[in-house]
């Protein structure tokens, strides 16, 4: 098939999974073209199969605000016509899902028919897309997209209780490499960041708001001060002033290394021990689920779609949100018992091989065929 793939290119979950999905289906013979204004960060492989068009959306002193919605509709018209595409499949509602209707109009008028995927991927539901700036535009692009999914059933529901959605949503979960993630850990690599054999904690997101850093460095100041241990803290974002300063406060900061953005996540995270992701809410927590695939149980909030992935007393423990209390003593208890802690890791490997690359890449295979014309097989 012929794939059109449109995400935002950033180290968000979205782009991360709309990335790792057209380099799956890349290798599994499809032609896949990202469509975005910037190389997508995960894109780091070279494939035959795979083809990248820059959405530039041209500046002119009348616009305070370049049109990229505009720019984006008109590239996807000219991939689905130069490039013969068969479907288009957005992630992200905003902007993506309608920019993906208006190209579809366009290109009806010359006779051709593109069917729209839609992907629900979170904040477009529960944070942005809510906003009545936007809920009437994402409600309608929702519901004209031929076939909507979502990344967790909590997400399905929040969209159906936040939005006048009139057809079915399927759920299809996010997923990981596991055979990437559960690579052999460079020893020395361990050495560096924890030289006494301290425990290893993990946290990774963009630092806003909703993730809650700073509950992040207020468990590591409790487990820090009932044994040695180190606090990796991954991405940036608005956030990090605020969680820099608090670490300075608990005179943490030999302890707290902040990494920064990085490409290569599985060589973080197994040389660790627990990620940490006490979020305001996640759609799914896609950081955690590569966690698991490390091996590194989770200590996370139950909110939103959460506890389908983090299953509790088995995988990780979930506590309220802000419950930064029982969530410190759960890292405490885990991390000063060996077997304990050795057959958390194990869970939680087990449970990331549910929602292995392997058993998603063909779901979404199905659906699409559903949708494209019978020579595109
Ligand atoms: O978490 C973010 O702020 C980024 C956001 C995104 O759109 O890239 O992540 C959302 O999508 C990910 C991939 O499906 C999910 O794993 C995240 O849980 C979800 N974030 C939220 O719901 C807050």
């Amino acid at each position: 098939m012929r794939i059109g793939i449109v995400c935002y290119p950033t180290f968000g979950g979205s782009g991360v999974l709309a990335t790792e999905l057209g380099k799956a289906l890349a290798d599994k013979g499809h032609s896949v073209h990202f469509i975005t204004y910037q190389q997508p960060v995960r894109l780091n492989v070279f494939s035959a199969n795979i083809f990248y068009h820059e959405v530039r959306v041209p500046t002119y002193p009348l616009f305070d605000y370049p049109p990229y919605e505009v720019a984006l509709s008109s590239t996807m018209v000219d991939v689905i016509l130069n490039h013969d595409l068969d479907l288009l499949h957005v992630h992200y509602a905003i902007p993506h899902a309608s920019a993906a209707y208006m190209a579809k109009k366009i290109v009806e008028k010359v006779g051709r028919k593109i069917p729209v995927i839609t992907t629900l991927h979170g904040t477009d539901i529960t944070l942005v897309g809510r906003d009545k700036t936007y809920a009437p535009v994402v409600t309608f692009s929702i519901n004209e997209s031929d076939s909507i999914t979502a990344v967790s059933d909590n997400l399905r529901k929040e969209t159906y209780n936040s939005f006048n959605i009139t057809k079915e949503i399927e759920v299809i979960y996010n997923f990981v490499d596991v055979a990437r993630f559960s690579k052999k850990p460079i020893d020395a690599f361990r050495k560096v960041i924890a030289p006494n054999g301290e425990k290893i904690l993990v946290h990774a997101s963009n630092f806003r708001k909703v993730k809650r850093v700073q509950d992040v460095i207020k468990i590591f100041a409790e487990v820090r001060k009932k044994m040695p241990a180190k606090l990796l803290m991954v991405g940036d974002g608005p956030e990090r002033p605020v969680i820099e300063d608090l670490a300075k406060e608990h005179k943490l900061l030999e302890d707290v290394r902040f990494l920064g953005k990085q490409e290569q996540m599985e060589e973080i995270l197994v040389v660790s021990d627990l990620f940490l992701l006490p979020s305001d809410y996640e759609s799914f927590g896609l950081a955690a689920l590569e966690a698991m695939a490390a091996s590194m149980p989770v200590i996370s909030t139950n909110a939103g779609g959460l506890p389908e992935i983090n299953i509790h007393g088995e995988t990780g423990f979930l506590a309220n949100v802000g419950d930064v209390d029982t969530m410190s003593k759960c890292a405490i208890e885990l991390l000063s018992d060996e077997v304990v802690l050795a057959r958390f890791k194990q869970n939680a490997f087990e449970q990331a091989q549910r929602f292995d690359i392997q058993n998603i890449i063909p779901v979404y295979e199905k659906l699409y065929s559903k949708y494209c014309r019978m020579d595109c097989q």
